[in-house]
């Protein structure tokens, strides 16, 4: 198993500012080694508010599902000529791509990541009981320059259990450039977030679902650290809905490819906007009755001390 400890010093970038390993943001830990000891994992859980679960998928079964991916790219004329299918190097069009869930229900190899045993049944441990996933997949090919703001899961997938974990997997090998999931310690544990922009709807409430788009606001408003670390083909992290996540920057000429998906209890309430045939299509709410995330935080109080 290789060892991802990033050195000190090491820079990186997240919505156009940068990041220094040892000061701002950190290596996460790990997981593997408590994989078997589904009691262990939930603590970690509660701890942490994330795993980190390194070949939790096999490379093989990966790069069966990345071919599907690939190939539709390729298809759509997105890769640069000569690209591979382990590189995807951008082509001219240089935008990033969501898939929509009608295409992706029809890729095997996919759905057998998302959808299959080796993940249905870790989840049916970890949360005591058979599992279902919602039948919204997002898969992204993440293009140069692009990354996701600052966010709980929460703001947009709430409405049914809360008890919901997503997991995210590298669908390819992804180094620090290449823009992997940067994770917000600890929190899962602020009450005030919670509370707050944790109770808020990004289809109800908000304008926007991202709480910011700015890593040094999150960090003097919360008063956390940022973590991340490269990911193999097969990582995956699993993490719950309160937990503030983002991406770094994707700073090279290649695609970075990943899945989030979404496990919970198949007793308890599923959030229906994200089930059924063509999750895609959510009716387009009224936003003239919406505020902006700035003047919600202002009055949640969630604004840096001297904004
Ligand atoms: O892949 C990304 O950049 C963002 C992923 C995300 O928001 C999630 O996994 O919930
Ligand atoms: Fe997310």
């Amino acid at each position: 198993m290789p060892t991802f400890q990033i050195p000190d010093g090491t820079k990186v970038r997240m919505s156009g500012k940068e990041l220094v390993f040892g000061e701002t943001i950190f290596s996460p830990r790990e997981s593997n080694h408590i994989l078997a000891d589904t009691e262990a994992l939930r603590q970690r859980m509660e701890e942490d508010g994330y795993l980190i679960i390194r070949n939790f998928h096999n490379r093989e079964d990966i790069m069966k599902a990345r071919k599907e991916i690939i190939d539709h790219m390729e298809s759509q004329g997105l890769l640069a000529a000569g690209s591979t299918l382990e590189d995807a190097i951008i082509g001219d069009r240089k935008r990033s791509m969501r898939f929509k869930d009608s295409l992706v229900k029809t890729w095997p190899d996919f759905l057998n990541i998302v959808d299959g045993k080796n993940t249905m049944d870790f989840f049916g441990r970890f949360l005591g009981g058979p599992a279902l996933s919602l039948d919204h997949k997002w898969l992204r090919a993440i293009r140069t320059g692009g990354n996701a703001g600052m966010h709980c899961d929460i703001v947009y997938m709430g409405a049914g259990t809360k008890n919901l974990y997503t997991m995210w997997t590298a669908l390819g090998d992804i180094t620090l450039d290449m823009g992997p999931l940067a994770l917000c310690m600890g929190s899962h544990k602020l009450e005030r977030l919670r509370n707050t922009y944790g109770a808020s709807d990004a289809h109800d409430d908000l304008i926007q679902g991202s709480f910011s788009n700015d890593p040094y606001d999150v960090i003097e408003t919360l008063g956390i650290e940022w973590a991340a670390t490269p990911f193999q083909a097969g990582d995956v992290v699993i993490f719950g809905m309160y937990f503030m996540h983002a991406s770094l920057e994707n700073t090279t000429n290649r695609f970075r490819i990943s899945s989030d998906t979404r496990y919970q209890l198949a007793t308890e309430a599923t959030d229906q906007r994200h089930m059924g045939e063509d999750p895609d299509v959510i009716p387009k709410a009224d936003l003239s009755e919406r505020k902006s995330i700035e003047e919600y935080r202002a009055e949640w109080g969630l604004v840096k001390e001297n904004s």
